[in-house]
């Protein structure tokens, strides 16, 4: 699958990392699921190449992005296999949110799929599904292809390591992570809100005003010191400041 990718894409042009990177990934998801039944929502689907490859298209793959050839992206009108067309980013998850929707109310068994790079899941589409298909109770699956590239920006800006916050948050290292989701957890608790709410009531109603809203600028600018600073630098390495 790795040649036939490389070999088509060399003579197409496109996105050939975004595929040869997903290879063993789209191998396995077809070993799992049962395609067509089963939606595999391919994120942008600049990665898809191998996916055709091993649904049916091996014979099309040279007319790649070619008038009248197979499409460098998913297409539903080529294949039943391509369950979500794509090309603009960040819709995979929302899509699959929506086969999912539409599987249960018809009673259907099968999963939906979406599979969405580090660089589309910035989008705010691949949040709100986030938010809205955590909500729904169903069991729905989403991998999250953290290559640490992001194809377009990186090769624009000729630099050699991914843009963007959330990218390089993602390629912290895991204790870096983890103490983050557990100042995140703390901060969220009911205990500590109270404790928080009940300290600034007393800091309003004790302190004269002005010392009032010091009081508050420091709450803020302790959390944000908590959160953030000590994680700046972490590189995927682990090396970072803390
Ligand atoms: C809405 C939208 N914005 C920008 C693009 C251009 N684009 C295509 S691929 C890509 C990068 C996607 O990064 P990632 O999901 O990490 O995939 P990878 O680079 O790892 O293949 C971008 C920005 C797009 N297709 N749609």
């Amino acid at each position: 699958v790795r040649w036939q990718v490389l070999d088509a894409v060399s003579v197409s042009g496109g996105h050939l990392g975004a595929g040869l990177g997903v290879v063993d990934l789209t191998v396995a998801l077809h070993h799992v699921f049962e395609t067509p039944r089963d939606e595999i929502c391919w994120d942008v689907a600049h990665q898809c190449q191998p996916h055709k490859v091993l649904t049916g298209r091996r014979s099309r793959i040279y007319t790649l992005r070619q008038g009248g050839g197979l499409s460098g992206f998913a297409k539903r009108a080529e294949s039943p296999y391509d369950a979500f067309g794509a090309g603009h980013s960040t819709t995979s998850i929302s899509a699959a949110a929506g086969f999912e929707t539409a599987r249960n109310r018809l009673g259907k068994n099968g999963h939906s799929v979406a599979v969405i790079g580090d660089g589309a899941i910035t989008g705010g589409m691949a949040w709100e599904a986030m938010n809205h298909a955590g909500g729904m109770g169903t069991k729905m699956i989403v991998v999250l292809n953290d290559n640490g590239q992001v194809s377009l920006p990186t090769f624009y800006n000729q630099v050699n390591q991914p843009v963007g916050a959330l990218s390089q948050t993602l390629s912290a290292s895991p204790t870096g992570l983890s103490i983050q989701g557990s100042i995140a957890k703390m901060e969220t608790s009911s205990g500590f809100q109270s404790a928080r709410q009940a300290l600034k009531s007393a800091t309003k109603s004790f302190l004269p005003e002005q010392l009032a809203k010091a009081a508050a600028k420091v709450d803020e600018y302790a959390r944000d010191f908590v959160k953030t600073v000590p994680f700046k630098g972490s590189g995927s390495g682990g090396k970072g400041e803390l």
